[in-house]
Parts: structure tokens; C-alpha cells; sequence
């Protein structure tokens, strides 16, 4: 019999149907409205993750003098654990052991991982791999409209819009399905614009396609606001009845001509005027931004910027309008809501707020002052590991940090600086590796849970297959640690009973999940929290209003020089999920391993080929890979993969000051020919 569940990666969690317990097979599940049966390639081998050679079913623990690693029982694995997390508390207080999670977890998880660091460990140093995600636009519409929720509207509304503005989205690779909406906006007669410094699968669906130099998105939309105030095609009444600070940032973009934002990004005046003349011309407009706008140390400013051109066209809570953010992991959104954020308690509360802190602590039977502040943001966190005043154990669940964070090696070195290392996982990632104890888990169909996909649409991921025998839910590993620390909060194993207390505790937050159920959410084909359509009267400041914060550009962290001549960006492709943990095992993917993309300018001043070995330098490392010549790429730019291990010893980890966002899509680098000199 075939059980419908959804997909183990990323954030559209397309619906699809198993069969088979022990040899799952994947099929479409044409219901389910979000993908209607269509699967990316990644989707369909998603069966391949089951089993394997390389699948982890007991406990290990590494001899740190020998590197040998032995299997142990889970007793003694959990036991080893507790007596590492005691003796980093009682060096250096509770905040001696740290908590780092991953939006791919469920919400069940990520709301117990949450509880664990604040009840069981009292720590407040916990964060997650969503601060490399999504961070930039959370903050920005937390300011702006007052709530984030990725997309505040159905995703198949892109359909209904006339110009669709996808702001550093590679969507036709990073969630294949969702193309077909493009397909069919561009049927009906609508347009689409791609901004991106790569001509994309994604741009090839374009009408307009804008390539501007790496981190200077926000100029863009400075210029394009001053041409339709110019124009006149600012919607004066929408401004003045739902958002307040329209005036300053209408002078703000007074001095942005063209000619400048040309100087700025690279982008020919004569296109800016293009576009800003098909947004004036439309009577709906949306914008969507995706990890290229928001990647940078300037992310938020940049999505700020966006969402004031939106809001100036009147366009935020029109049916087929408005602005939205592509959350890229699975459960990206509710990742984002239940508490394993450095500064947030379930519900999407903030950690500093009085009353939140007392209706949690009651759901939880704990005293609110009890309950620790606000910790390190992600990439502090692992900057501070071993430090003398930071964390000297860590737990890590759901994220290959070595692989995936920026300026790695200077991370890797700080994991290793830890007392202990402790790593939940399914696989022996890169980061695993260097652990101390690895912990085997339950992952995807293997069990049940919920996940919350980019519309705010909250789906469970049912239990469809029979888990390896000696792995546990990541559910009973937080409850065998809260146990053995004496913890008197109870910690509930059976997801269906995690997610009730999740909705009591969330009750009243801005990401309310009181109602929500499982039979629901099975009945309902999903249910979206706070409405499937947000924002249509009003927003959710105290006012009601929208804010338009007035931003400058600042341009990247690190700009080329003599020493570091070109741009490096870093992204996706089609095959491989993130830090390949799990996709570079799946027999049935391609695995070319990283390539170096570069325009043929600059692979004939080399004098480099396709496949010939390149070498990438940064400040902080370098890697090498074979070249790829291609013609869609700025001369002026190089793009690397980051789905291997080297990308990220290049990439810059200056922080956006708002968001804490690392700039991960650009910084300077130098490249040379492998045995030429
Ligand atoms: N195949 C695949 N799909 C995935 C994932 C995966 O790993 N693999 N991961 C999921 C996750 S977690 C996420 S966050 C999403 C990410 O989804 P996307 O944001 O679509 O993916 P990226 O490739 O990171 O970046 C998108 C584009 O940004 C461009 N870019 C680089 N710098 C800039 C810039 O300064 N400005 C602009 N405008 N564009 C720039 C890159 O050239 C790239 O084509 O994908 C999700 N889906
Ligand atoms: N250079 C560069 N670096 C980037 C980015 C970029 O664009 N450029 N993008 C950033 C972004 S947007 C993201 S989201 C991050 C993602 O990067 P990571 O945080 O490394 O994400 P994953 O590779 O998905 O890691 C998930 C890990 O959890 C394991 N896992 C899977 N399911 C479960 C489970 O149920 N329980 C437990 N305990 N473990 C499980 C997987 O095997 C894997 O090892 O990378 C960031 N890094
Ligand atoms: S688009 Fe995303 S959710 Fe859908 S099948 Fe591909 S990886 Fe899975
Ligand atoms: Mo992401």
C-alpha cells in the first residue's frame, strides 16, 4: 500500500507517495496542489537515501589520540555525552555547551531542540543553519510588514501576476517544479525577469534577463524606484493609507540616475530604464528574492530596498502581487519559528520579550526567569567555539558545518577546538568525521513529523518506511539527554504528542500553531498558519502600516583589487543538495564533482579550456577544479558549486549587521592555471 509524504529536501516538500517498507519505491502523488505530481531529479532518487553501505546504525565514538573510531552501545554513547556536557558546565557555567540545529529538521525537532538547550542545558548559546539561509529576508520583513512568512500567498499565485522579478532565484535548479508557473505567467501573456550575474536554466524562462555585478542588487533597486517616481508611477494613495516613512526614502533615491546605478552594477542604463518601464506599465508586480540578493553582508538592506519598491507600486497584499522570499530548506519556514533561533522562543516569539518568556515557561512547568536571553547568531557561534569565554562542547543536528559554512577552515579548526563534538546524523558527513560521538538517526519517511514549506503551508511528512534496526528518532536522542541531566520538563518522543505542545506553546506568537493538527493537515492537503494569503487590509505592526526604512548602498565586504582580481559567487545545481551529505551517496544522481564556471575572457587570458584545472584564491584558501567555459557568465565573475568541500574555504564570513547573514555570494579571488604558472 502507498503512503503519501513529502519529499527529504528542499523547501517546496513536494508531495509524493512510497511504497514498499524496506525497498521504497517513490511515485507521483498527483493531489497534493504544491507539485501536483512532478518531482525534480532529485525527488525521484530520494528512495536512494534509504539503506546503503554508508548509512550509520550505531552509536561510534572516536579516539581523539588514535583517530579510531569504536561502536558503542547507546547507553554508553548517551552516558559519554552527558559526562562531556557536565564537565564543559561546571568549567564554565551553562552557557559552556552549545546547540546547533538545521531548517531541514521537522518542526516537532526543531521545537525540542529549542527546549533541550533552554530547560535541560539552560544554555543560551543555540542557533541554526537557517542563519545561512533565510536570515536576511526574515529580518527585513520583520521590520517592513512586522511578520516573516516567506511567501505570504500560494506559490501558484506567480501565475496570476503580469511581471514577475525573480531577484537572485535559480528556481528552474533549486526547485524545478515551481518553473512550470513561469511557463504558464509567460502563456497567459505575463512577463518575467530575471537578475542574476549568471544567464541561468531560469533566465533561459526570461523575457528580460539583468546580470549585475555580485552584491549590488540594492543599487538596482534604488534606481528603479527613482524612474517610476520619476514617472510618476507610485501609487500616492496606497502610500499614504498603509505604510509610513514614504517620504525619506523617496528622497533617498533622488540622486540614483541610471547612469550611476550603471556604474554600480554593471547593468546597461538603457535595461534599468527598460525594466523600470515594464513595472510602470503593470498593474501587478512581484517580487520574489532568493539567496543571491540576500547572501551578502548588505542582504537585508537589499531586500529592504525591494520591498519598498513593491510597496511604492502598491502592490503588497494585491491578489497576484507583492513580495516574497524562496525559503530553500525543507522545513526553512517552521525551522525558522519554534525556538531554535539564537534570540526566539516557539511560536516565533522573541526570547527578550517579558510576556513571551512567561507563556512559554508555563507550557514548559519551568520558572521564566530560568530560562536564559538571547545567544550567538550561527556563525559567532562556531567562531567562538573553544574559545575562553565560548562554548567548549556542541551538539550538531541537521547540518554538515565543515562542508557548508563560510571561511571553513577557520570553522573546522574551531570544532576542533572543542572539548567534544557531538553529531547526530545519518551518514558519516564531513563533520561527523571530526566528531567526537556520532549519534545514528531517523531521517525523512522513516518517521513522521511536520514540516512547514516556503507558502507557510504546514505538511506532514508521513512514517512510510521500516528505519535501519540501531538508529533512534532525533526526538529520543533529545529526551535521553534531557533524562539523563535530571531534567524535570517532560520530553515527549511521539512526534503527533510534540506537536500539541508545540501549538500551546506557540498559542498567541506571530506563527500561531494552536489549530493546526495532524488529522487536519491530512484532511486539508496542508494548512497554511495565519491564512494562505497574508497582508490584504493590513500589516502586523501595532499601526497596521508598513515600514519603509530608508537604505543605502554599501556595495561587498571585500571588492577586487590587483592581488584579487574577479568575483566569486557560489551556489547550486540541479543534482546535489546542499552540503552533498546526502546526495553525493545516491547512486542514481551525477556526482561531477566542483567545477569552476567562467566566461571565456577570462579563461583565454589564462589560457584554460573546459576541464582543465583551475586554481581559486582567496584571503582566506584555495581550491582547485576543473574550469567550465561558458558564454552566460560575467567576464568579470567565477561561480563555484557549494556542494563539495572547498568552495566555502574561499568565501568571505563578513556578517550583515541586521540579520547576521554571512556573504556567502561574493568576495574577491584570484585564479591561475594548474601547471602554467
Ligand atoms: N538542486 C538544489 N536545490 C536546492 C538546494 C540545493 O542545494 N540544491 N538547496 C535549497 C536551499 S536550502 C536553498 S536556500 C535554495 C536556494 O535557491 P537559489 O537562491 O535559487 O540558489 P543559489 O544557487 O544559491 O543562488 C541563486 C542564484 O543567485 C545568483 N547570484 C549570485 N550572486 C548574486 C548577486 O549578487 N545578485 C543576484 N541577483 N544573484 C546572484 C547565482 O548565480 C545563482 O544562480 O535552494 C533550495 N533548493
Ligand atoms: N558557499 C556557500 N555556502 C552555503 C550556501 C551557499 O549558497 N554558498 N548556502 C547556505 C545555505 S542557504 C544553507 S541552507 C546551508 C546548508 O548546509 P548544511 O547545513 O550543511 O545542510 P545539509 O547539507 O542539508 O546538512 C544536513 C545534514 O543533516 C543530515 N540529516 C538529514 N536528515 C536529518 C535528520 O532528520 N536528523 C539529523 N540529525 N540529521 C539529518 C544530513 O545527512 C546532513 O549531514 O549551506 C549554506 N552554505
Ligand atoms: S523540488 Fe525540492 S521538494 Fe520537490 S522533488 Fe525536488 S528537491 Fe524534492
Ligand atoms: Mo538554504
Amino acid at each position: 500500500m502507498a503512503t503519501e509524504t513529502h519529499c527529504p529536501y528542499c523547501s517546496l516538500q513536494c508531495g509524493m507517495r512510497l511504497t514498499g517498507r524496506r525497498a521504497p519505491e517513490v511515485s507521483a502523488w498527483e493531489e497534493f496542489p504544491v507539485n501536483q505530481g512532478a518531482l525534480c531529479r532529485k525527488g525521484w532518487a530520494a528512495a536512494g537515501l534509504y539503506g546503503g553501505r554508508e548509512r550509520l546504525t550505531s552509536p561510534l565514538v572516536r579516539d581523539r589520540e588514535t583517530g579510531e573510531w569504536s561502536a558503542v552501545t547507546w547507553d554508553d554513547a548517551l552516558d559519554r555525552v552527558v559526562a562531556g556536557i557536565r564537565a564543559a558546565q561546571a568549567a564554565k557555567g551553562p552557557d559552556g555547551v552549545a546547540v546547533f540545529g538545521g531548517g531541514g529538521l521537522t518542526n516537532e525537532k526543531a521545537y525540542a531542540l529549542g527546549k533541550l538547550a533552554r530547560v535541560a542545558l539552560g544554555t543560551s548559546q543555540i542557533d541554526y543553519n537557517g542563519r545561512w539561509c533565510m536570515s536576511s529576508a526574515a529580518s527585513a520583513g520583520i521590520r517592513a510588514f512586522g511578520l516573516d512568512r516567506g511567501l505570504p500567498f500560494p506559490l501558484a499565485d506567480v501565475e496570476e501576476t503580469d511581471v514577475l522579478v525573480l531577484v537572485g532565484s535559480n528556481l528552474a535548479e533549486t526547485m524545478p517544479p515551481a518553473a512550470r508557473h513561469l511557463d504558464r505567467l509567460r502563456a497567459r501573456g505575463g512577463r518575467v525577469v530575471v537578475i542574476d550575474p549568471r544567464r541561468t536554466p531560469t533566465a533561459d524562462r526570461a523575457d528580460l534577463v539583468l546580470q549585475p555585478v555580485p552584491g549590488t542588487d540594492l543599487a538596482l533597486a534604488l534606481g528603479l524606484l527613482h524612474l517610476l517616481v520619476a514617472a510618476g508611477a507610485v501609487d500616492e494613495g496606497y502610500l499614504a493609507a498603509r505604510t509610513t516613512g514614504w517620504a525619506a526614502v523617496k528622497e533617498s533615491v533622488a540622486p540614483w540616475w541610471p547612469e550611476r546605478v550603471e556604474r554600480v552594477t554593471g547593468i546597461e542604463a538603457s535595461q534599468v530604464r527598460e525594466l523600470a518601464e515594464v513595472l510602470a506599465g503593470s498593474p501587478r508586480v512581484m517580487v520574489l528574492t532568493a539567496r543571491g540578493a540576500e547572501q551578502h553582508s548588505t542582504g537585508s538592506d537589499t531586500v529592504l530596498a525591494w520591498i519598498n519598491l513593491v510597496l511604492a507600486l502598491g502592490m503588497v497584499g494585491k491578489r497576484g502581487a507583492g513580495y516574497g522570499c524562496l525559503t530553500g530548506q525543507g522545513n526553512g519556514q517552521g525551522g525558522r519559528e519554534h525556538g531554535q533561533k539564537a534570540d526566539q522562543l516557539p511560536g516565533y516569539r522573541r526570547i527578550d520579550d517579558p510576556a513571551a518568556r512567561a507563556h512559554v515557561a508555563g507550557v514548559w512547568g519551568v520558572d521564566p526567569d530560568s530560562l536564559p536571553g538571547p545567544g550567538r547568531s550561527a556563525y559567532e557561534l562556531l567562531d567562538a567555539c573553544g574559545a575562553d569565554d565560548g562554548p567548549s562542547a556542541m551538539l550538531v543536528l541537521g547540518s554538515n558545518i565543515v562542508v557548508s559554512a563560510p571561511n571553513a577552515t577557520r570553522v573546522t579548526e574551531r570544532l576542533e577546538a572543542l572539548d567534544l563534538l557531538v553529531v547526530c546524523d545519518v551518514v558519516m558527513s564531513e563533520t561527523a568525521a571530526i566528531a567526537d560521538v556520532v549519534l545514528p538517526v531517523t531521517q525523512w519517511a522513516e518517521e513522521t513529523g511536520t514540516m512547514t514549506n516556503l507558502e507557510g503551508r504546514v505538511v506532514l511528512r508521513q512514517k512510510a518506511i521500516t528505519p535501519p534496526s540501531g538508529v533512534r528518532s532525533d526526538l529520543e536522542v533529545i529526551a535521553g539527554i534531557a533524562e539523563r541531566l535530571g531534567s524535570t520538563a517532560t520530553f515527549a518522543t511521539d512526534p503527533e504528542e510534540v506537536f500539541a505542545e508545540l501549538g500551546r506553546a506557540s498559542a498567541g506568537g506571530p506563527a500561531d500553531y494552536s489549530t493546526i493538527t495532524y488529522d487536519r493537515i491530512r484532511d486539508e492537503g496542508g494548512v497554511f498558519w495565519g491564512g494562505e494569503r497574508l497582508f490584504a487590509s493590513s500589516f502586523a505592526h501595532p499601526d497596521g502600516r508598513a515600514r519603509m526604512l530608508t537604505v543605502e548602498h554599501r556595495g561587498a565586504a571585500e571588492v577586487p583589487d590587483d592581488d584579487y582580481p574577479v568575483h566569486l559567487t557560489t551556489g547550486r545545481v540541479l543534482a546535489q543538495y546542499q552540503s552533498g551529505a546526502q546526495t553525493r551517496r545516491v547512486r542514481d544522481l551525477p556526482d561531477g564533482g566542483p567545477f569552476v564556471e567562467l566566461h571565456p575572457l577570462l579563461a583565454g587570458r589564462l589560457g584554460l579550456a573546459t576541464g582543465e584545472a583551475v586554481q581559486v584564491s582567496t584571503r582566506r584558501g584555495t581550491m582547485t577544479a576543473p574550469a567550465r567555459v561558458v558564454t552566460t557568465i560575467r567576464p568579470d565573475t567565477v561561480f563555484v558549486p557549494f556542494h563539495w568541500v572547498g568552495a566555502n574555504r574561499l568565501t568571505n564570513d563578513a556578517l550583515d549587521p541586521a540579520s547576521r547573514m554571512p556573504e556567502f555570494k561574493v568576495c574577491a579571488a584570484r585564479l591561475a592555471a594548474v601547471g602554467r604558472g
